[in-house]
């Protein structure tokens, strides 16, 4: 026999890569904004834009860059009124776990590759990053200059974030987004303060639309090659930031394009969608929680606190009676850590934080055990003690209750906020400074925090919880 099954399949497929059942290759079928999220540790999902809906959105792959014999194919590609572009979602499952793999989006000129979640249990110590409230970079978002009634310009020779997260991206496994994300619905600000021109709220949100491909084509260097996973924000749910309601056009309300672009591991957690579910990566078991709708009092309910008339995006009681059922089921003796990420923080330097998210949430982190709570929305870097109920414990001496660490200082149109000069007595570190967060988790007593400054990766602080317990690999 002159090919084997599996190479006659790879030759099948090269020659018809780009032509699956009615989609031929052009230049609006060519794949851009390749962005990847872990799907369970067997499986990883690869999400892209094109500029014309695929009719069978499909993705090559194998362990050699030469030879991307196997193929994964979906019938989702969405796009949404006023969006330009169409968002499609493929799946790669039956994978091995911490292993390399190539793949292409079809159509595309290029091989990418990525690395698959660690197996569950896993002893072996990792970094992941986490950034917060990072909107697009240059002429559309944060640059060295700014309009009127914004500040914080970059410095000259500065790097962006996402600049120093590729620069340092072989030292993390994945990113965590934890909500804000390339903050489109600043558009109507940035023409009000002169920044971008002509202030034009007839256009039908174009530069709404803009800004997001902005940030999606600017974080692809990232995205195409490390998971990069995400939390639903309030820069997420309209199209300006909940101050006029009328100006925003369909497509642009209720976390519409935050549902379309992404695609989280709900499915294989039980969770919904993007805005909550669940993952496990060796020692730790990360939990997503949406700390803007679907809870009671939550701040986006027509309504709410934050007027942004979004949600619920399921029936009443069902995203708290999730967080339960996920936290309850967690084996300790396999994943150690549990770190959990909702967009809003409740213990913060300057309140009052969300007391509404912490009356829902905060109970059952106590209760479960949940070792650390990421969150964004403020706008520096923010880290707390350990609390419980406002009572604070040190991280250093086997809390029982959770640390809490708040960073929004990814760097959007907006720059950075200013703490208030009487800290709150949960305060521990506060930079105000554009930057994102490392750890590392050593081991299933050690995990530290370390806060790099994006313009020069310098590290700002660092910080390690102390958990005294017995790995039960040892
Ligand atoms: C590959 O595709 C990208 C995205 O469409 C395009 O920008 C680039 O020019 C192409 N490169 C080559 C060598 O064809
Ligand atoms: C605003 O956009 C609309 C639609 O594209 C266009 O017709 C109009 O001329 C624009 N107005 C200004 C002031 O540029
Ligand atoms: C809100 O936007 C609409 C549409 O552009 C405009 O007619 C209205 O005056 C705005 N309202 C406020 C309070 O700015
Ligand atoms: C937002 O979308 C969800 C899901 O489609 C829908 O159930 C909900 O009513 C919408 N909320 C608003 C305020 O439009
Ligand atoms: C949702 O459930 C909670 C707790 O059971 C209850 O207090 C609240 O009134 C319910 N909200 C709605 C809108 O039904
Ligand atoms: C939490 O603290 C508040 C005020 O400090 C107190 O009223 C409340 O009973 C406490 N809750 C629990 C569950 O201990
Ligand atoms: C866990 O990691 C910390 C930090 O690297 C180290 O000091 C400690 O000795 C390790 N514990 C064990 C049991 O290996
Ligand atoms: C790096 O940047 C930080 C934050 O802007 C600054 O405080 C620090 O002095 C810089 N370090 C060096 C070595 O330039
Ligand atoms: C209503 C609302 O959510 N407003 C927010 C708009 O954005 C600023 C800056 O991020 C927030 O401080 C406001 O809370
Ligand atoms: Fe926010």
């Amino acid at each position: 026999m002159l090919f084997s099954l599996n190479e006659l399949a790879f030759l099948a497929l090269a020659t018809t890569a780009c032509a699956h059942q009615g989609d031929s290759c052009n230049e609006k079928t060519a794949p851009t904004q390749i962005r990847l999220a872990y799907a369970g540790t067997n499986g990883m999902s690869v999400s892209w834009n094109t500029n014309q809906q695929l009719q069978r959105p499909t993705v090559t792959f194998g362990s050699s860059e030469h030879r991307l014999s196997r193929s994964a194919s979906s019938e989702t590609s969405i796009t949404y009124e006023s969006s330009s572009t169409w968002n499609n979602h493929v799946t790669l499952t039956d994978l091995a776990p911490d292993t390399k793999y190539f793949y292409m989006p079809m159509c595309g000129n290029q091989t990418y590759s990525f690395t698959t979640a660690r197996k569950v249990g896993s002893p072996e110590p990792y970094k992941f990053a986490m950034v917060g409230d990072m909107g697009t970079f240059g002429p559309d978002g944060l640059s060295t200059t700014v309009g009127k009634g914004a500040a914080n310009p970059l410095q000259p020779g500065a790097m962006t974030t996402i600049q120093s997260l590729n620069s340092l991206k072989s030292s993390y496994d994945f990113i965590w987004h934890v909500g804000d994300i390339a903050y489109a619905d600043a558009w109507l600000k940035e023409e009000k303060g002169g920044y971008i021109t002509p202030l034009n709220t007839s256009d039908n949100g174009a530069v709404y639309d803009r800004i997001l491909n902005d940030f999606y084509n600017e974080v692809e260097e990232i995205s195409s090659d490390t998971p990069y996973m995400v939390s639903p924000g309030n820069h997420e749910a309209n199209c300006d930031n909940g101050s006029n309601l009328t100006i925003c056009v369909a497509g642009q309300t209720n976390f519409t394009g935050f549902r379309a672009h992404w695609n989280m591991p709900s499915a294989q957690s039980g969770g919904l969608e993007n805005f909550w579910y669940s993952f496990d990566h060796g020692m730790v078991h990360y939990v997503q929680f949406n700390t803007e709708t679907d809870f009671p009092n939550a701040p986006d309910l027509p309504g709410g606190s934050a007027n942004e008339d979004a949600g619920p995006f399921a029936p009443n009681g069902t995203q708290l009676e999730w967080l339960k059922r996920d936290l309850a089921s967690v084996d300790r003796e396999k994943t150690p850590w549990i770190i959990a990420a909702g967009h809003r923080p409740w213990y913060m330097s300057s309140q009052p934080g969300c007391t509404d998210c912490q009356a829902a949430f905060e109970p059952l982190l106590l209760k479960y055990g949940v070792d650390l709570v990421l969150s964004g929305h403020v706008h520096y870097y923010d880290r707390q003690a350990a609390v419980e109920n406002g009572t604070t414990q040190e991280i250093t001496n086997n809390p029982t209750a959770p640390w809490y660490i708040t960073n929004g200082a990814g760097g959007h149109y907006d720059g950075l906020d200013t703490p208030d000069p009487t800290l709150a007595p949960t305060s521990r570190k506060v930079v105000v400074e554009y930057g994102w967060s490392l750890f590392t988790v050593h081991n299933c007593t050690h995990l530290t925090t370390e806060f790099i400054a994006s313009g020069n990766g310098s590290v700002l602080d660092t910080a390690t919880l102390v958990k005294h317990r017995k790995c039960c690999w040892e």
